[in-house]
């Protein structure tokens, strides 16, 4: 895959791992209409691409995002007509909830550095989240003039509880990547230098799994949290009935036979080997 077919967004495929980056470093990574629109395109390219088991979303610099561009995305979009708000809001739901939020690949977001305001969409977005301890995140929406717009709070009530989410809404103070990790909004937060091994060793446990069953159970997972419990547990029989049905590697014929036949596994302990 080519490296430069984005202005603002940067793909690197290696070892199975695709990385995704914010890539307007200058701008600490924040999202205009433009890189709404590439992220878009990168990632049905990531989705596509066979050698690509788990996608990576992490920053150019010293930036994971700064948020929306506060000029291109608003100040700029508000001279212009009513459409063309639709527009550009349209297209930053589009990659930052829709497909990321139900990627067929795992996601981890790599934090490494700012992470304001909208930029939480596509962190929660992401199935997994690891920061460098170093990273600062804030809603600093408050600090110059609106409310958490777009899916923020939506993905704060899905993530932290409501007295960190209201305190953080409401001061605008920032947060640390280890306050972010004891607050679940990131699964753990580790020291800068440490970030990508961290990162890496995470995608590689993923990429040992069935990806056909991964796509089942982390989307199973997120559509069945919106679900009452009937409806929920119909789908998730069908979910897993469609993940057999997909699977062209019977990977649960494979897992059975090596713990019950040769008792080569135990599934407790270790995954099957595909
Ligand atoms: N929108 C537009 N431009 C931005 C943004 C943004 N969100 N964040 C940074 N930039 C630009 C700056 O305007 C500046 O551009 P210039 O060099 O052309 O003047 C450049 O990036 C560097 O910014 P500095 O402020 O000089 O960088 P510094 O490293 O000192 O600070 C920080 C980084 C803390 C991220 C600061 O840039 C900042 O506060 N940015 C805004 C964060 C924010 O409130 N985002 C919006 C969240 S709300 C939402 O997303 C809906
Ligand atoms: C925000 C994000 C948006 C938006 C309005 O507060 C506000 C963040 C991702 O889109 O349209």
């Amino acid at each position: 895959m080519s490296e430069s077919q984005w202005e603002t967004v940067r793909v690197t495929v290696e070892e199975g791992i695709g990385w995704l980056e914010f890539h307007r470093p200058d701008k600490r990574n924040a999202m205009n209409p433009t890189l709404n629109a590439e992220m878009a395109e990168a990632l049905q390219a990531l989705d596509r691409d066979e050698n690509v088991g788990v996608v990576v979303l992490t920053g150019a610099g010293d930036a994971w995002s700064a948020g929306m561009d506060l000029k291109e995305y608003f100040r700029e979009v508000d001279n212009g007509p009513l459409w063309r708000q639709r527009e550009v809001r349209y297209d930053s739901q589009t990659w930052q909830f829709r497909i990321l939020r139900h990627f067929s690949k795992p996601t981890i977001a790599m934090v490494n550095g700012w992470c304001f305001g909208g930029a939480f969409i596509p962190l929660v977005s992401c199935d997994l989240a690891i920061a460098a301890d170093e990273a600062t995140f804030g809603l600093s929406e408050i600090n110059w003039g609106i409310p958490p717009g777009g899916m923020v709070s939506r993905c704060l009530a899905d993530t932290v509880g409501s007295r960190d989410a209201l305190w953080y809404i409401m001061t605008g103070e920032t947060f640390d990547g280890r306050r972010a990790a004891e607050m679940k909004l990131v699964n753990k937060s580790v020291p800068l230098d440490q970030l990508r091994d961290e990162t890496t060793k995470l995608a590689k446990v993923l990429l040992e799994k069935n990806p056909v069953v991964l796509d089942a159970a982390k989307n199973g997972y997120k559509h069945a949290a919106d679900m009452g419990w009937e409806p929920a547990l119909d789908y998730l029989y069908a979910k897993l009935e469609q993940s057999q049905f997909n699977d062209r590697s019977s990977g649960r014929s494979e897992g059975l036979k090596q713990f019950l036949d040769d008792k080569a596994i135990r599934p407790g302990l270790q995954t099957y080997q595909r």
